[in-house]
């Protein structure tokens, strides 16, 4: 019998929805709502068990789990703190769920830069990657450990400056605070351990690998359609983002114009498309890849 690849999922918060949903476009289909700490895969030999998010790189790290999905923050701060952490690698970069840990201090304050903090303290959820930060920098500052609301911690004089994830910075600015450096960039990713001993289910991690990379790349990639006066083809060519070799068809009854398909790999803005009609290019349509294998 071969052994159910084991996948740790957050239950609830920011990483459930795109975990799951990338999951299903590799193709997992699950019978049971979302309320169960354990989910079997009707359609492949998977399991996923749904956990808090911080549990995830433990799980993993102790091989109650081969694969985890998880912030690339949690896992930092995880690797800042416990050895054991540090035989995690990652896997996959997945594109989704997207952050920054950032310093933050009041807006009309005196700190706005890294060296202002020597002697202050830092509120944070993520102690380790902080305190590694200043000691890199050489600032010593007292570092206030704090499991949410961090964002409040000046106001109520627990903290002099924060260590937080932003997004939209929309939490900050309400709360009078002003970003001033990076910490670390995040989005979620795929971890597994580094020295992982062969098992039965490497074949199926292969397979979902391999899937869950086209399904990325697909989410990135559009397909570009368009007719092209034919004196303009090589500025058209120039203008599609990503496009290697675009194909070039007749259209029935034309000499002046041919139809181009192009596989686009980066984003293609608004801009790309006004850009493109100015060089004479009609009829552009813009199509959403759903799967790809490279
Ligand atoms: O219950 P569980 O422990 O599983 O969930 P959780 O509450 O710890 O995590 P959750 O669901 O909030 O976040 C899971 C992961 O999402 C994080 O570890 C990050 O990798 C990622 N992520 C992306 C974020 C944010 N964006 C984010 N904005 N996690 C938290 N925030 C918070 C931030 O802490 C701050 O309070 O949102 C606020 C700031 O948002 P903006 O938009 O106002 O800047
Ligand atoms: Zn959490």
């Amino acid at each position: 019998m071969t052994s159910r690849l084991r996948i740790a999922v957050q239950s609830k918060g920011r990483l459930a929805e795109g975990g799951m949903d990338l999951l299903k476009r590799c193709g997992l289909r699950f019978a049971y709502g979302r309320d169960k700490l354990h989910q079997r895969a009707e359609n492949m030999p998977v399991d996923l068990m749904l956990v808090r998010d911080d549990d995830i790189p433990n799980f993993v790290g102790s091989g109650a789990c081969d694969y985890g999905i998880v912030g690339e923050n949690v896992l930092a701060e995880e690797q800042a703190s416990s050895a054991r952490a540090r035989e995690l690698e990652i896997a996959l970069r997945l594109g989704f769920a997207g952050c920054t840990l950032k310093l933050a201090a009041p807006q009309d304050g005196d700190i706005r830069s890294v060296e202002h903090l020597a002697g202050k303290a830092i509120a944070t959820s993520y102690p380790g990657l902080t305190a590694r930060f200043l000691k890199d920098r050489g600032i010593e500052a007292e570092i206030v450990e704090m499991r949410g609301s961090v964002e409040v911690a000046p106001r109520l004089r627990i903290a002099d400056a924060i260590c937080d994830l932003v997004s939209s910075g929309a939490t900050l600015q309400a709360n009078g605070l002003k970003a001033f450096e990076t910490v670390l960039r995040s989005e979620a990713v795929l971890i597994r351990r580094r020295s992982g001993r062969e098992s039965d289910s490497d074949a199926i991690a292969n397979i979902l690998m391999r899937r869950a990379e086209g399904v990325i790349a697909s989410a990135q990639t559009k397909y570009i359609m368009l007719n092209a006066p034919t004196d303009r083809l090589d500025a058209i060519r120039a203008l599609l983002p990503g496009a290697d070799a675009p194909t070039i068809a007749k259209v029935a009854g034309r000499e002046d114009v041919v139809a181009v398909h192009a596989v686009c790999r980066e984003r293609v803005f608004w801009e790309t498309l006004e850009a493109l009609e100015k060089e004479g290019a009609r009829a552009i349509l813009v199509l959403p890849i759903e799967k790809m294998l490279a």
